[in-house]
């Protein structure tokens, strides 16, 4: 496994390009990246502040959390692992038409939704 990097903010890509999940994973593997991982609470609020900063707390946002490969078992694609998690009540919802995972902004929390990996939303890089 990969060394979690907690200093996740130095690291991000904020990209305002609304792509589907496998996309917007190679885009962030064209820099060298890949979608980000969220393992604490102070990466999610870290996360969440960046894309405020960026206007987009109206929309949803990639990680990189999927469970395409075994149905219920979420992994982050770029090979960390960590016990945090920050789904929203009653996620992950819908088996396997929903196998990848967005941030939505409900109040004034960033939570996680899994979801169609085929829907076009923005998304974070990160290392
Ligand atoms: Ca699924």
């Amino acid at each position: 496994m990969l060394q979690h990097s907690f200093n996740v903010l130095a690291t991000l890509i904020y990209v305002e390009k609304w792509l589907t999940w496998a996309d917007a994973r190679a885009h962030c593997q064209g820099l060298g990246r890949d979608l980000v991982s969220i393992h604490s609470q102070q990466d999610q609020d870290q996360v969440g502040a960046l894309i405020d900063s960026n206007g987009g707390s109206d929309t949803r946002h990639w990680i990189g959390l999927t469970d395409q490969a075994t149905e219920r078992t979420f992994v982050w694609a770029d090979g960390t692992s960590g016990s945090f998690e920050n789904w929203y009540p009653g996620e992950p919802g819908a088996g396997e038409a929903r196998d990848c995972v967005f941030l939505h902004k409900t109040g004034l929390l960033y939570r996680w939704f899994d979801y169609p990996c085929t829907y076009h939303a923005r998304f974070l890089c990160s290392v």
